[in-house]
């Protein structure tokens, strides 16, 4: 893997195929992000969404809530989420990734994962309000947790990443087109993690 320099912030290319992959360690200091994780897991409005699997609804095992600088409502896995407006904590963030990845954000899709009994399955971010290639800047705050992508057709590409505390993991380009991701459960992780998912919903 590569580290260099890129707005004075270390990245690493995770050269997988077909995607376009990216992680900065530390876009934000460790204290600052104790600080947002404090203050995001007390002001965040949460809510826990049901889920349908083989016929059987249980309740979906994370809580998530969802902020935009539009109304545009977000869909998945037959959830419909509406925005709450951004607040100054969000949008402090939400500069803190444009400046990272030239890139401007419209809505942010928090989870949180109250424990490692806390996950989230194999899928792509591919709903189609989220435009052709979408683009997902995944921030992380609180407890380390195992990232895994895996290839959608060559069932031999697979790679896992830890996410750290202040953590940016950046997903560009044909990224969800090609690959899958989850946060898989872990036994051992007592202590909770909430991520950041800025996303662009144009229309
Ligand atoms: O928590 C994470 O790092 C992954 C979140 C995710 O995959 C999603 O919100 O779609």
């Amino acid at each position: 893997m590569e580290l260099f320099n890129s707005e004075d912030h270390l990245s690493t290319n995770l050269h997988l195929k077909d995607a376009d992959v990216r992680y900065y360690p530390s876009l934000i200091s460790s204290e600052l992000a104790t600080s947002y994780f404090d203050k995001l897991y007390e002001d965040t409005i949460w809510q826990q969404d049901e889920i349908k699997l083989f016929g059987k609804v249980y309740p979906q095992p994370r809580l998530t809530a969802l902020y935009a600088d539009n109304r545009r409502p977000y869909s998945y896995s037959g959830i419909i989420m509406h925005p709450l407006p951004f607040s100054p904590l969000l949008h402090e963030i939400k500069r803190k990734v444009e400046i990272i990845s030239e890139i401007k954000f419209t809505t942010v899709l928090l989870n949180l994962y109250r424990d490692g009994n806390d996950s989230n399955g194999w899928h792509s971010d591919d709903e189609k309000e989220l435009g052709q290639d979408p683009v997902i800047a995944s921030v992380s705050l609180g407890a380390k947790r195992r990232f895994q992508l895996r290839h959608k057709k060559d069932k031999s590409l697979r790679t896992t990443i830890e996410l750290e505390h202040g953590s940016l993991l950046l997903m560009k380009g044909p990224t969800q087109n090609n690959w899958q991701h989850q946060l898989p459960k872990s036994k051992r992780i007592m202590e909770p993690r909430i991520n950041l998912t800025f996303r662009i919903i144009a229309s």
